[in-house]
């Protein structure tokens, strides 16, 4: 039987943090053998909010090396930047005037980052959640593993879909989303009420994959918690302490409830110190892979070129479907 496709992508915005890791990365891996997958680095994404042009490029190859790092094979996956294939924008466009404003409009993701850059609220931040309709769609996507920030833009590419579909006959496939049980949702080590974030300023909040063990150790040791002393699971009244407990849970494949009991009778200290050394465990041979592909330019070129040939293959053929369906001529 033919298999299915799975789409998804991360923005060049900064360094991966492990949010994005457990939260989208490690799945990708984990279904990767059952799917035909094409993992792309959003880099057009990344430009609704302003970037250094020389970051930017150095960040989206620095972004494609984590998906390899991670676990995620060239020779079976397609790797490539979406700026290399034109069919996402040129998608994009269509599927604009197949959404209306009220549903751009209801995106919390617009709200949140329209708040963070209140000097540069363009259009592109609004109209995000479309070319993101457009990046799943332009492959018959099946499945798209995301973290939870990213549900209500999933929905959105699937109502677009189906809209699209009951105008014009059987074009997209209507994708689902993949979200995983544990980690969907990492949260921010000083403030676990917001989620953990590439472009935070504060950079005590996050973990980035490439941050020394030192540094990873010493910002669990500084993580917000609460004073009642008790490590318990219950992310509604302990947020940070759960957090805590589902990075412990995602690193050991065991359930929060289960790495909870792990900690009776000890308190926070201990539990800080266990997760920051797991983490650093399971994450150091991550970071040194990553540091052997940056300085392989060779192989990193070869792998982007071939990613894009083969995703523009397949992005033509949708394409074709889409500009006869609407009437564009040939
Ligand atoms: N904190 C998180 N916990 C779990 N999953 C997360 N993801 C992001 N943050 C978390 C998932 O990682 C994938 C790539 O995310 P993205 O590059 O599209 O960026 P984002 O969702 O806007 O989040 P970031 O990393 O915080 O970037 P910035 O700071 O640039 O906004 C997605 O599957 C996402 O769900």
């Amino acid at each position: 039987m033919q298999k299915k496709t799975i789409f998804s992508g991360m923005q060049a915005t900064g360094n991966l943090h492990i949010g994005n890791w457990l939260g989208a990365a490690r799945n990708w891996a984990k279904l990767s053998a059952d799917y035909n997958c094409l993992y792309c680095v959003v880099d057009l994404h990344a430009l609704t909010v302003r970037q250094d042009p020389a970051q930017l490029r150095n960040n989206a190859r620095s972004v494609l090396a984590w998906y390899i790092a991670l676990g995620i094979n060239p020779d079976e996956n397609i790797l490539y930047f979406q700026s290399h294939v034109a069919e996402h924008a040129e998608l994009a466009w269509i599927l604009n005037c197949y959404t209306y404003m009220g549903e751009l409009n209801r995106m919390t993701q617009f709200k949140d980052k329209s708040a963070k850059n209140e000097e540069n609220i363009n259009a592109g931040l609004f109209t995000y959640p479309v070319l993101m309709a457009a990046d799943i769609l332009l492959f018959q996507t099946h499945l798209v593993p995301v973290g939870d920030d990213q549900r209500q833009h999933v929905e959105l590419a699937r109502d677009v879909a189906q809209r699209f579909n009951h105008v014009y006959g059987d074009i997209f496939v209507i994708p689902e989303g993949y979200i995983p049980p544990v980690g969907a949702r990492i949260m921010a080590l000083q403030d676990p009420t917001r989620k953990m974030s590439k472009s935070d300023e504060n950079i005590s909040n996050s973990i980035f994959l490439s941050d020394t063990s030192d540094a990873i150790i010493k910002k669990f040791k500084r993580a917000v918690t609460d004073s009642d002393g008790q490590v318990r699971y219950a992310p509604e009244e302990k947020a940070g302490v759960s957090n805590l407990l589902s990075i412990y849970s995602c690193v050991t494949g065991r359930t929060p409830q289960d790495c909870e009991k792990d900690f009776a009778g000890q308190g926070y200290g201990a539990l800080k110190t266990t997760v920051g050394e797991a983490l650093v465990e399971a994450i150091t041979p991550y970071r040194n892979e990553h540091a052997r592909l940056m300085a392989d330019t060779a192989y990193l070129d070869g792998i982007i070129a071939s990613g894009a040939a083969q995703a523009k293959v397949l992005a033509t053929s949708t394409m074709a479907r889409v500009k006869k369906a609407v009437g564009l001529p040939k």
